[in-house]
């Protein structure tokens, strides 16, 4: 896009939309490896706008940023566009990112206070961050563009917007859950972050729970208006499981403004795991797994390392089930991908080497020459390879302690065919409210971890393919094109927004 030309739609989220690799001295960007859902289901808007921008960090060199290569245009599978890269030092990075956002925010967003770390959490360095990546986003936006802000490590981002483009349409999307009012009010930065979420137009959710917690804590630390509320409709499941919740207030009111809840799950991309399943090298790929497993019953568990994700849970359940039956010993096999964090994650170290710990420990005690109860990968599987051991597996564990939505249950899902397999869901993955035909379960008891993972071993057939049945159709049906519809919609209902606000904030 030409330098002096502004920009009507500006996704901002931390992460570059691509990895950055140095190829025989030239460098090239590639398609990200790393396991990541949000990244795909954005770069999904680029295709039908033509003047797109995407604002991330990159980390700047030492030497003082020279040769600092600010503006890349890409050109991928996607579309074509800009990507602005935001220059932030190592210190920057890991206090912002490494720090507060997984060691302070992270914890309460997933209702653990016990873990919330307060001591180094650096909140002067995270609103230098936020003020930097609006300041990187107002500069490419014209003046009514469309700036879609991405996950609680920009939270401060939407007022510094609003402050120096009044008349911008400021969305935000959480990815991850939104906690109740008891647990987001631990933050002590609670204010200042509700302040800059009700400088949105619209604040986005995967699911009414979070919507509802958002609304709660907008109107009773806030004083914020509720508006209408109205039932939650397909694909939610109203009543009844961890997460439900059967109203969603749609519309607050506060300092004159109106911010709008949206919420809406993203969907899986069924449409590219079937380009990827219906070619002969998967159907091979396919029948080399089932030929590689035998008789033996296949698992699947797929994530990354995060004491959220609950893999020490599942592992333990894995374990006691081998020690509960004895007759299942060299008839199951846990494939158990587990992808390492990023380097100097602190929060995730911890979580790393337990489960590096309990793997072992199980394979220890049951395992032998021709039989190793759980195969571990910490390194990431390409996606292609992860789908064909979706098709071939006979159960898949998504068992997190909490989790915002988890697409991996959804592509699970998607790759299931002929003879499909079961999916044992925790109740608190935001997926579980649109998917009550999986086996549901509380992964916090540990009897009913077992009964769970007994009752999907137990299945009959019938009850598989009627199970499975179900959930295809509503993962096909809310698949990520109907999010992107969607989330158009919202957008396209904007109202150009009056500088109430920012009089007020100036
Ligand atoms: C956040 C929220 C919310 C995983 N391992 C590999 C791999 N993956 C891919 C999966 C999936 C994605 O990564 C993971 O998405 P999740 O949704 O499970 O989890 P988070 O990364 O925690 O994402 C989450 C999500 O945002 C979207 O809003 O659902 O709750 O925490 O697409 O397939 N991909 C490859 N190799 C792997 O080993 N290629």
């Amino acid at each position: 896009m030409p330098a002096d030309k502004k920009s009507s739609f500006v996704i901002v989220y931390h992460r570059q939309p691509y990895e950055e690799a140095v190829e025989q001295g030239r460098t090239v960007f590639r398609e990200n490896k790393s396991p990541n859902g949000i990244v795909p289901a954005l770069k999904g808007f680029f295709s039908s706008a033509t003047d797109a921008v995407w604002v991330a960090w990159k980390q700047a060199p030492a030497d003082g940023k020279v040769n600092f290569e600010r503006t890349v245009r890409i050109k991928d599978s996607y579309g074509e566009y800009d990507v602005v890269r935001l220059p932030l030092t190592a210190e920057q990075v890991k206090a912002f990112y490494h720090v507060t956002s997984k060691e302070a925010l992270w914890p309460i967003l997933h209702s653990f206070p016990g873990l919330f770390n307060y001591g180094p959490a650096d909140w002067e360095n995270f609103r230098e961050v936020n003020r930097l990546f609006a300041e990187a986003a107002c500069e490419q936006a014209a003046d009514d563009a469309l700036i879609w802000v991405h996950d609680y490590n920009l939270w401060l981002v939407p007022l510094f917007v609003r402050q120096i483009k009044p008349h911008a349409r400021i969305a935000f999307f959480h990815h991850t859950p939104f906690p109740a009012p008891d647990v987001f009010n631990v933050l002590p930065w609670r204010e200042e972050i509700m302040q800059s979420l009700l400088s949105c137009d619209v604040v986005g959710f995967h699911i009414p729970r979070y919507g509802e917690n958002f609304a709660a804590v907008a109107s009773s630390l806030m004083g914020a208006e509720r508006g209408e509320a109205l039932p939650a409709e397909s694909p939610f499941e109203p009543t009844g499981v961890a997460l439900a919740e059967p109203m969603v207030t749609t519309a607050l009111r506060y300092q004159g403004r109106e911010v709008n809840i949206d919420v809406c799950p993203i969907g899986a991309n069924p449409g590219l795991i079937d380009r990827h399943l219906n070619t002969d090298k998967a159907r091979k790929r396919v029948s080399e797994i089932e030929r590689e497993i035998g008789d033996r019953r296949l698992f699947m568990s797929v994530g990354r390392v995060d004491y959220v994700k609950g893999t020490k849970e599942m592992l333990s359940a894995f374990g006691r089930l081998l020690e509960r039956r004895p007759e299942l010993r060299e008839k199951v096999k846990l494939f158990c991908v587990c992808v390492a964090p990023a380097e100097g994650m602190s929060a995730y170290r911890g979580a790393q080497r337990e489960v590096e710990r309990l793997v072992g420990a199980i394979n220890g005690k049951y395992g032998n020459l021709s039989w190793t109860p759980i195969m571990l990968s910490t390194r990431g599987v390409p996606f292609e390879d992860l789908v064909c051991y979706y098709r071939a597996a006979d159960i898949c564990l998504v068992t997190p302690l909490r989790d915002g939505l988890n697409l991996v249950a959804k592509e699970f899902v998607a790759c299931q065919a002929d003879d499909p397999g079961v999916l044992v869901l925790s109740e608190f993955a935001g997926a579980a409210v649109e998917l009550p035909d999986a086996v549901l379960v509380n992964p916090y008891s540990e009897r009913r971890l077992d009964a769970a993972l007994d009752r999907a071993l137990d299945m009959s057939e019938s009850e598989r393919r009627e199970r499975a049945s179900a959930m295809i159709g509503r993962v096909r049906r809310w698949d990520v094109d109907h999010w992107a519809r969607h989330v158009r919609e919202r957008f396209e209902a904007i109202t150009p927004t009056d500088d109430t606000l920012s009089k007020t904030a100036a």
